[in-house]
């Protein structure tokens, strides 16, 4: 049986912590769908299409990695996908309580589907899509943080 893991968030936009846990994922499944959700209580800056593209471009060279957009229920989403697999990030003990809470919920929508958790690399473990955000408002340096083509983006939304 081939592994299908989904890897969801809201990507607003896509950091090297997002690609560092999707690019692992990569080499232990043998397909990953990067799903980006529209989550309404975060008021996002890119819209999903600008979300999809960047992401998309970011992984391309990860051959069994593909980007699609979503609506409703992760657990729908997976289900409807065939996977077997949820993959999220770590970062801090303050994701943790977040994690767990979402992860009971999809268990008891759909307790076939495992949540698979991947710690972060040390280096990514204070970087977050809002931190990225509010640095790139006030034309800081990102270019550690992000792929060139988000940094690109960040400026064109800033500038
Ligand atoms: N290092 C490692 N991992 C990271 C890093 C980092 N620096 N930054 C983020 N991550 C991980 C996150 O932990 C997460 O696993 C993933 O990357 C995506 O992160 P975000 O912040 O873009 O995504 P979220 O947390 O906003 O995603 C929330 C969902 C979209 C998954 C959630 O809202 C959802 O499931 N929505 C669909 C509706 C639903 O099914 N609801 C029921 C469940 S309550």
């Amino acid at each position: 049986m081939t592994s299908l893991a989904i890897c969801p968030g809201s990507f607003d936009p896509v950091t090297y912590g997002h690609l560092d846990i999707i690019q692992r994922g990569a080499k232990i499944f043998d397909e990953v769908i990067v799903a980006v959700f529209n989550n309404q209580s975060k008021s996002p800056l890119f819209s999903v299409e600008e979300r999809v593209y960047l992401l998309e471009q970011a992984t391309e060279h990860i051959h069994n990695v593909r980007v699609d957009a979503c609506n409703g229920l992760l657990m729908d989403y997976a289900s409807n996908q065939g996977a077997q697999v949820v993959l999220r990030g770590l970062r801090a003990v303050t994701d943790f309580e977040y994690e767990m809470q979402i992860t009971s919920m999809n268990r008891k929508l759909n307790e076939e589907i495992e949540t698979f958790f991947m710690m972060t690399n040390n280096q990514y473990s204070f970087l977050s899509s809002s931190m990225v955000k509010e640095v790139a408002k006030y034309h800081a340096n990102v270019s550690d943080l992000v792929p060139p083509i988000v940094e690109e983006a960040l400026k064109k939304k800033y500038k």
